[in-house]
């Protein structure tokens, strides 16, 4: 029997274009290279969304909780949960009644973040869940009461249009007038400093990328040689989407022993590997009515390189 990242590695080598999916990035090595990509000099997005909770916590926080009664903080992708710690805060500080349910991939990630919250957030209740957005989606639409939704980091930039949408309308669905949700948005900006913050200077983002198949080399037998593999990524202005790609640098044969299955690549052959799309405020509003949600009320940092935006149905 396969299991889902087989089928998946099945699937996406055999496209005419082959392409496998971000999810699968974030193994623990994953992780652990995404936490170091968050610090680089180059990738603004993570700073920036940290300055608009460093200052506009409490305005953030007010916004979020209900005007009376429990509720539960969902937060999807939680990672390591520095800029949450910001909100936390700001909500424990106004005597908020709420329990923080994060919600991660990655199960080294979320111990982490445990350890660090009960240090320093003794008074927090953490109710930690370990899944992707889909189970997480079915926990919201099970969990009673009133709910607050955090999707922070421009996660939602990894999506391709049209699960974007759907994911958004999935995200809507168990949420009641009271709800509140909370979504990061990466920001279109000068593109030459959106390619550099996926083409750092030390190469670590190209360790990142490159780690998908050091993961596949590994759980399902395959053999593929990182010497002749390379990341690539460039920014298109048009669509607001950076693309990164695995490039093959030579003609070679990849087997892989779990699909019992070899692939041929040709010289300079890609695999599509990430979408990152960064978005204008004016396509943020559009994209929450289609989605059956209005905004409410838009954070930025100075700059205006991130939006932070407070969306209700
Ligand atoms: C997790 N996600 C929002 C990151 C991004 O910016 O798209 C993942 C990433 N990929 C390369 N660098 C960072």
């Amino acid at each position: 029997m396969l299991n889902d990242l087989a089928r998946h590695v099945a699937d996406g080598l055999r496209k005419p274009i082959k392409a496998l999916s971000s999810m699968y990035f974030y193994d623990d090595a994953g992780s652990r290279l995404f936490q170091q990509i968050m610090g680089l000099p180059e990738y603004y997005p993570t700073r920036a969304e940290f300055a608009i909770l460093e200052r506009q916590g409490a305005a953030i926080a007010a916004e979020m909780r209900p005007a009376a009664g429990p509720f539960t903080l969902l937060e999807l992708g939680a990672g390591d949960g520095l800029k949450t710690k910001l909100l936390l805060r700001a909500l424990l500080q106004g005597s908020a009644d709420f329990a923080y349910a994060p919600v991660d991939i990655s199960a080294s990630a979320m111990t982490g973040l445990v350890a660090a919250l009960s240090r320093e957030l003794p008074a927090l209740r953490v109710e930690p869940v370990v899944a992707d957005y889909a189970t997480a989606l079915r926990a919201l639409k099970d969990r009673p009461g009133s709910k607050a939704v955090l999707f922070l980091g421009s996660n939602i930039g990894n999506f391709d249009p049209a699960a974007r949408l759907d994911f958004l309308r999935q995200l809507a669905a168990p949420l009641s007038a009271a709800d509140r949700l909370l979504i990061g948005f990466d920001l279109q900006k000068d593109p030459r400093r959106i390619r550099a913050a996926y083409d750092d200077a030390q190469g670590v983002t190209a360790a990142f990328n490159l780690n998908l198949l050091t993961r596949l080399n590994r759980e399902l037998g395959a053999n593929f040689d990182l010497a002749h593999w390379q990341h690539y990524t460039d920014y298109e202005p048009l669509t607001g989407a950076v693309r990164s790609f695995l490039v093959s640098a030579r003609a070679q044969q990849v087997h892989i022993g779990a699909l019992n299955q070899t692939f041929d690549f040709a010289a300079w052959e890609v695999i599509h590997t990430e979408n990152s799309f960064k978005f204008t405020l004016a396509q943020i509003s559009e994209l929450a009515a289609q989605a059956g949600l209005r905004v409410v009320r838009v954070f930025q940092d100075e700059a205006g390189d991130f939006a932070d935006v407070v969306l209700a149905c």
